[in-house]
């Protein structure tokens, strides 16, 4: 017998990915319900070949459904992920409001799928940052491999990562230039448009930003809590794909060959590394794909045991909506749902 499940958010950009995710995957749910606050009322999502009427997720009755994917924002995660948990229906959340919870798995499958096991104590489970998921897949092999001790990386985020608005923004703001209109902005606090803005989420004490700090803290809770990472996060004038620069250190030897070899054959990888002129991956070219693209591998001459590369993938897939399915599916392998 299949799922009952339930999309929450289901009219933001990662909220429509998942429902397209879980009926490419054939998701075995016999019921699917799409779920948003009482303004998106009367708004239909696709699922598939059919149309979904939204429904009000405040007085959606959760203890009908055996899974509950949420993509509405930290806060509504905070309020309503422990009342659906506690009506009977697995969480899986992808806001940043659970991250850190001892007692909430956050996991990346192709890394740490054992951490699952723990999902049955508080029956929600979080689903990562998206710029560190897809380096995370990258790192993976190469740590079991060579034992990181430290990564430098910049991220270059798609706006889509701040949601629908924010690509509308991009949009308006890269018309309304060509047609002389002053430039409005909303979603972003500096021009986004033919421009990059060093700031994703709030700038911290000690100058880190939210953002740079989740992708620290992630990468010690997921793949292991003595890798230490200095990251710049920067927003670039891109509508879906996010890649992330990564200078590594290792504490044993590896070459680029090695590391080469390791990721083509690793899950969740693709490896594009042709060194020629268009041997690599950008991010438009990951857009609809499952896969995280690694290019540009070489070694770092600059320390004892170094890689650097570039690792891209379309962040609302693996970033987020794909990476969320993927935590579900193996929940329900585990017997974990229902
Ligand atoms: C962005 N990575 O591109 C952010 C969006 O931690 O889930 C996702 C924030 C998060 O703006």
């Amino acid at each position: 017998m299949g799922l009952k499940v339930a999309v929450f958010g289901a009219t933001g950009a990662v909220g429509k990915e998942m429902l397209t995710i879980l009926d490419e995957r054939l998701f075995p749910a016999d019921e699917m319900h799409a779920l948003a606050t009482r303004k998106s009322l009367g708004v239909e999502v696709s699922y598939g070949d059919r149309d979904l009427k939204i429904r009000d997720a405040e007085t959606f009755d959760y203890s009908k459904v055996d899974l509950v994917l949420m993509s509405a924002g930290a806060e509504a995660s905070r309020e309503w992920a422990p009342k659906i948990a506690a009506a009977g229906a697995m969480v899986v959340d992808n806001s940043s409001a659970w991250r850190m919870d001892p007692d909430v798995p956050l996991v990346v499958p192709e890394v740490n799928p054992e951490a699952l096991d723990g999902a049955a104590s508080k029956r929600i489970v979080a689903n990562p940052n998206c710029a560190a998921i897809q380096m995370l897949v990258a790192f993976k092999p190469l740590h079991d491999k060579a034992r990181i001790r430290r990564a430098a990386i910049s991220t270059y985020q798609s706006v889509s990562g701040a949601g629908s608005a924010a690509m509308d923004e991009l949009w308006t703001q890269t018309r309304g230039i060509f047609v002389n209109d002053p430039v409005e902005k909303n979603e972003f606090s500096k021009q986004i448009a033919f421009n990059v803005i060093p700031r994703i989420g709030d700038l911290l004490k000690g100058g880190i930003t939210s953002e740079e700090q989740k992708i620290v803290e992630e990468t010690q809770k997921i793949l292991d809590p003595d890798v230490r990472i200095a990251a710049t996060c920067v927003r670039v004038p891109v509508f879906v794909g996010h890649g992330v620069s990564a200078h590594v250190e290792f504490e044993n030897p590896i070459s680029a060959k090695e590391a080469r070899d390791l990721l083509r054959e690793s899950p969740g990888l693709m490896l594009v590394d042709n060194r020629e002129d268009d041997g690599f991956v950008t991010p438009v070219e990951s857009v609809g794909e499952f896969a995280v693209f690694v290019s540009r591998v070489r070694e770092d001459a600059s320390v004892e045991h170094g890689l650097s590369m570039w690792i891209v993938s379309d962040n609302l897939r693996k970033g987020a909506a794909l990476n969320a399915v993927q935590i579900a599916e193996a929940l329900n392998n585990r017997g974990l749902i229902g």
